[in-house]
């Protein structure tokens, strides 16, 4: 597991990921890009998390897997999404920067 400083205003995110994703690095690329720390499990070699993910995503089962808080909003292509749309700041900073 991965942790990077986190601002305190900022929400909890959990990235689980695999070996070689791209669609992971992206994801934590938008992050890193943005500030906003996060927390990784990688679940390639660790089916007891992998177990978990599947469970906290379903139906979903591809990766990386985003949860801001305990909410899981997808992926990288529908965390990017919320970006556009502008609803993703509101998510990560609930109480403003
Ligand atoms: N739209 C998804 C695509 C994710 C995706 O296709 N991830 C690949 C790995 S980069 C995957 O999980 N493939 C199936 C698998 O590994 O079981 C996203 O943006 O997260």
């Amino acid at each position: 597991m991965e942790s990077l400083p986190k601002n305190p205003k900022q929400s909890q995110v959990l990235v689980y990921t695999k070996d070689y994703c791209p669609y992971c690095d992206a994801a934590k690329n938008l992050l890193t890009q943005k500030g906003v720390g996060y927390d990784e499990i990688d679940v390639s070699q660790d089916a007891t998390q992998l177990k978990v993910m599947l469970e906290r995503s379903a139906p979903r089962r591809t990766v990386p897997q985003i949860f801001i808080g305990e909410t899981g909003i997808g992926g990288f292509t529908d965390m990017q999404k919320l970006d556009q749309e502008g609803q993703l700041e509101g998510m990560l900073f609930p109480a403003g920067r």
